[in-house]
């Protein structure tokens, strides 16, 4: 049973790298909850971290969130239990089926665009820089450009499930930073605009200004 007084913990890999430690640590934020941060180096010599963060997740991956006695791994879990939790911070739209397209934008990114996943890790110290990006990372842009113009214009933005920032957006932050860092501008993706204005919208939010003061 999770002890309703107690801090949480979320368990966190280094800031400027982890994009799956961001996702849950922007929408823990947006609940207003107070909450214990442990942050385990990655990329350490000898692979420590992963002996580190064994002592907290049995997956050997962060993040992690522990409340009370229970402990729960990968991000997207981490997503739906604070959603459940903290049902009046909106972290997922009240409307059936804005609710079912920001679930299914968010599972894409989790089990998808490996391409641009693996092409363009994020590192939110790098300067922007122009690079030169295959072809399956343009196709996993593309798709992230529809799927973003696509659902701010059925749901009437200004984000992905409609006028409450949630979980979706969480999930797509990461890659507003990639974008950033990348040089990708969305208009040579297929946007007319909506989507580069997202973007910026995703980075201006506080809960990732405060992520990345920190960084
Ligand atoms: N599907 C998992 C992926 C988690 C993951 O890959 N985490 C990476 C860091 S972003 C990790 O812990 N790697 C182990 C290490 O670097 O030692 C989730 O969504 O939480």
């Amino acid at each position: 049973m999770a002890i309703e007084d107690e801090r949480m913990e979320l368990v966190i890999g280094t800031k400027a790298w982890s994009t799956w430690s961001m996702r849950p640590w922007l929408a823990l934020k947006k609940t207003g909850a107070a909450f214990d941060e442990t942050l385990i180096p990655l990329r350490q010599e000898n692979g420590v971290n992963g002996a580190a963060i064994l002592a907290h997740s049995a997956t050997g991956l962060v993040p992690a969130l522990r409340d009370g006695d229970v402990t729960i791994s990968d991000s997207l879990a981490i997503c739906e239990y604070l959603a459940e939790r903290f049902p009046d911070a909106g972290l997922w739209p009240t409307d059936r089926v804005a609710r079912a397209f920001a679930r299914a934008a968010a599972a894409e990114m989790h089990s998808g665009f490996a391409s641009l996943r693996g092409e363009c890790p994020m590192d939110l110290a790098a300067e922007p820089r122009a690079a030169a990006l295959s072809e399956a990372t343009h196709r996993d842009i593309r798709r992230i450009v529809a799927l973003w113009r696509g659902l701010l214009e059925r749901f009437g933005g200004p984000w992905l499930g409609g006028s409450a920032w949630g979980i979706a957006d969480a999930f797509y932050t990461p890659v507003a930073t990639r974008f950033r860092t990348y040089g990708v501008l969305a208009a040579d993706f297929g946007d007319d605009g909506a989507a580069g204005l997202y973007a910026k919208r995703l980075l201006a939010r506080p809960e990732y200004l405060a992520w990345l003061a920190a960084a």
